[in-house]
């Protein structure tokens, strides 16, 4: 079976780790448990194309690019970038981090998750701002891991990405 690892990068609390419980394990929780180091979970997923095995590596939190830890990015074949709409300077973050990341690792599929879409009345992401990055051709998915909303599209897209030939 095709293996693929992905990592998942964002600011702390934006909720990469909710992202991933939401989709592997159909849970979320409101407790925050800051992720220290790195976790990785397993999940097989049906595609049309046939069967992946996804290594989803869960970063802890950074804010910027010299604070990623690079050697756990090695050997990855795609990237979830993950910004919290009630905080705008998660996205802004993540922008320049993927820049960077694509400069240093070359382009390889990725997708955004805007997440927290359940809390909408409190987002400070500007529409105009998600529909620049469109421009860009960046596929982006208004995430909720409380309610579920798009979790599976997130990760599903991707992993169409990295299949593709
Ligand atoms: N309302 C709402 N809360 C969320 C959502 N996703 C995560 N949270 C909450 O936000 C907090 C942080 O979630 P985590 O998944 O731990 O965030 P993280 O990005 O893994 O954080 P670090 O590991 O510290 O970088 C927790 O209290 C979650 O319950 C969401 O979609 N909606
Ligand atoms: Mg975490």
């Amino acid at each position: 079976m095709i293996q693929k690892k992905i990592c998942l990068i964002g600011a702390f609390s934006v909720g990469k780790t909710s992202l991933i419980r939401q989709f592997v394990e159909s849970i979320f929780t409101e407790k925050y448990l800051t992720t220290v180091g790195v976790k990785i979970d397993k999940k097989v997923l049906e595609l049309e194309e046939g069967p992946i095995k996804l290594m989803i590596w869960d970063l802890a939190g950074e804010d910027d690019y010299t604070e990623i830890r690079l050697p756990y990015l090695r050997g990855a074949s795609g990237f979830i970038y993950v910004a919290d709409g009630t905080r705008a300077e998660t996205l802004t973050k993540i922008v320049d981090i993927q820049e960077h990341i694509d400069a240093d690792f070359g382009r390889l599929p990725f997708v955004l998750a805007i997440n927290k879409h359940d809390l909408i009345g409190e987002w400070e992401v500007k529409q105009s701002h998600i529909d620049h990055l469109h421009c860009k051709s960046w596929s982006i998915h208004k995430t909720s891991a409380l309610t579920g909303e798009s979790v599976d599209q997130l990760f599903t897209d991707l992993a169409q990405q990295m299949v593709k030939p």
